[in-house]
C-alpha cells in the first residue's frame, strides 16, 4: 500500500486535486510521479496514476475532436428503479436478451459488433422497472480505450448495477474475466469491498468528519485526521461503510474506486456442452459472492429470473405510504436503499413532514402487528406500508 510516501509528494498530491484545467493536471500528475520512491510498495499507485495521466490524455483529445463536430458521448438519461448496464465480449446474446425481456427491439445479428451504440430497455418486474442498458461489445483492451472502451466503461461507472454476459459455447469463464479485469483496471469493482470509503473535500470549517455506518478497523480518529492533514486535507467528509483501514482511507485519496452491485449472466444454454460449461464458470463466479443465472434467449429459458436477481443484488426495498386520512396506500412504491429509516422516507417526501414528524404507523414486513406505532429511526422492510403522521 501507498503509505510512507515524502512529505513533498503528498504536498503535490494536495496541488494535483487543486489544479483546474486537465493540462494542469497532466503535468503535476507527472511532477508527482516523480517524487514517488519506485519499489513493490508503491507500483500499484504509480499504474493508477498513470493510467489517469492516460486517462485525461485521451479526454482532452476527444474534446477537442468533439469541438470539431465528431462523435458524442454514451450517457443514457436513468429512469425506473435502477440502470444496469449489460457488458460482454461480441455476439453473447446481449440485444438478444434485451429484446426478450424488455421493450426495446435492438438489432440481433450473427455479426460482432453489431450494436455500435448504447441502447435502453425497460424490465418490468413486479410493480417496478428497471432500465437496462445494452452497451456495445467490450474488448480486452477496453481500459485502454480500444473499442470506445473508455466510453463503455465511463457508461458503466456512471450505472446503478452492471450484468455481466457471457456465452456457455464459447469459453465463458475467460469472457467472464477478460470483462472483470477490464473494470477492475477502470476501477471498477464488481465484488462488495469489505470496507467502503468515500471522501469528500469540502471547501472550509468542517474539520474531518466521519458519517455513515462503517467502523475504523485499525486505527482511531487522530490517526485518520493526522493521516489526511499530510495531504494537506483538513476540511472533509468521509462515508465509511463495513470495516475500514487506514489503507483503505489513503487508498481512497489518490483512486476513485467504486462498487457495483452485478450480475453473472451466462447464455446460450440451449447449445451443446453449455451444462459442463456453466459448472466451470460457477466455480469461479462463486469466489466474488455475486449471482449467476444460466439463461437462454433462444428458448427463453431462465429469463424470468432476471428481474428479481437485479432487485436482490441493488439491494433496494419497496415501501407503500398512505396518508392518514385514506384508506388505500400508494399503488407506486417508493424505491429505497434497504436499511433506510421512517424519518429518511420523511425526508424523501417533504421538508414538512420531514420537519413536523411525530410518528408513523407500520404495515407489513417490518410491523410486530398492523398498525404498529413507530418513531423515527425504525428501520423499514421491502412491502411496508407506511403512514407519517406530522
Ligand atoms: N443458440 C442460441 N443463440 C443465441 C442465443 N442468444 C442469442 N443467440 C444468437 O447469437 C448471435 C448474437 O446475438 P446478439 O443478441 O446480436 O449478440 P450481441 O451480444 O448483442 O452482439 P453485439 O451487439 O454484436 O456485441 C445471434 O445470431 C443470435 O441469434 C441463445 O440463447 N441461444
Ligand atoms: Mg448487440
Amino acid at each position: 500500500m501507498v503509505t510512507n510516501l515524502p512529505a513533498e509528494a503528498r504536498a503535490k498530491w494536495a496541488e494535483v486535486v487543486a489544479a483546474r484545467s486537465p493540462e494542469e493536471k497532466i503535468r503535476l500528475m507527472r511532477e508527482f510521479l516523480s517524487l514517488v520512491p519506485k519499489h513493490k510498495g508503491t507500483s500499484k499507485l504509480v499504474a493508477n496514476i498513470r493510467r489517469r495521466i492516460a486517462e485525461l490524455e485521451r479526454e482532452l483529445e476527444r474534446s477537442k475532436a468533439r469541438r470539431k463536430g465528431s462523435g458524442a458521448g454514451f450517457a443514457i438519461p436513468k429512469e425506473g428503479a435502477g440502470q444496469i448496464v449489460i457488458l460482454g465480449p461480441p455476439n453473447v446474446g446481449k440485444s438478444s436478451l434485451l429484446a426478450a425481456v424488455t421493450n426495446a427491439k435492438p438489432e440481433v445479428s450473427p455479426l460482432p459488433f453489431t450494436t455500435q451504440r448504447p441502447v435502453p430497455g425497460m424490465l418490468q418486474y413486479e410493480d417496478i422497472q428497471f432500465q437496462l442498458v445494452e452497451a456495445p461489445a467490450i474488448v480486452e483492451g477496453a481500459s485502454e480505450g480500444r473499442m470506445n472502451g473508455l466510453q463503455i466503461l465511463s457508461l458503466a461507472r456512471n450505472s446503478d448495477g452492471l450484468m455481466i454476459m457471457v456465452d456457455l459455447s464459447e469459453d465463458p469463464v475467460g469472457q467472464f474475466y477478460m470483462v472483470q479485469s477490464e473494470l477492475d483496471k477502470a476501477g471498477i469493482l464488481i465484488r462488495r469491498p469489505e470496507g467502503e470509503v468515500e471522501i469528500i473535500r469540502r471547501a472550509h470549517g468542517v474539520g474531518i468528519q466521519i458519517v455513515g455506518g462503517g467502523t475504523l478497523a485499525d486505527c482511531t480518529y487522530e490517526d485518520v485526521k493526522n493521516l489526511l492533514e499530510s495531504y494537506r486535507i483538513t476540511s472533509a467528509v468521509l462515508k465509511i461503510s463495513g470495516k475500514v483501514t487506514l489503507d483503505n482511507i489513503e487508498d481512497a485519496i489518490f483512486s476513485h474506486s467504486v462498487y457495483k452491485p452485478t450480475i453473472v449472466v451466462a447464455n446460450k444454454l440451449d447449445l451443446p456442452g453449455a451444462k459442463e460449461k456453466m459448472a466451470l464458470l460457477e466455480g469461479e463466479v462463486m469466489r466474488f459472492k455475486i449471482p449467476l443465472l444460466a439463461v437462454s434467449c433462444t428458448s427463453g429459458e431462465g429469463l424470468k429470473k432476471i428481474g428479481e436477481n437485479i432487485f436482490r443484488v441493488l439491494g433496494i426495498i419497496r415501501v407503500y405510504t398512505k396518508e392518514p386520512s385514506s384508506r388505500e396506500p400508494s399503488t407506486k412504491p417508493l424505491v429505497v436503499k434497504s436499511g433506510t429509516s421512517v424519518i429518511e422516507v420523511a425526508r424523501e417526501l417533504h421538508s414538512e413532514i420531514y420537519k413536523n414528524f411525530k410518528y408513523a404507523r407500520i404495515w407489513g414486513p417490518s410491523a410486530k402487528y398492523p398498525g404498529e406505532r413507530v418513531g423515527p429511526t425504525h428501520i423499514l422492510e421491502d412491502g411496508d406500508i407506511v403512514e407519517i403522521h406530522y
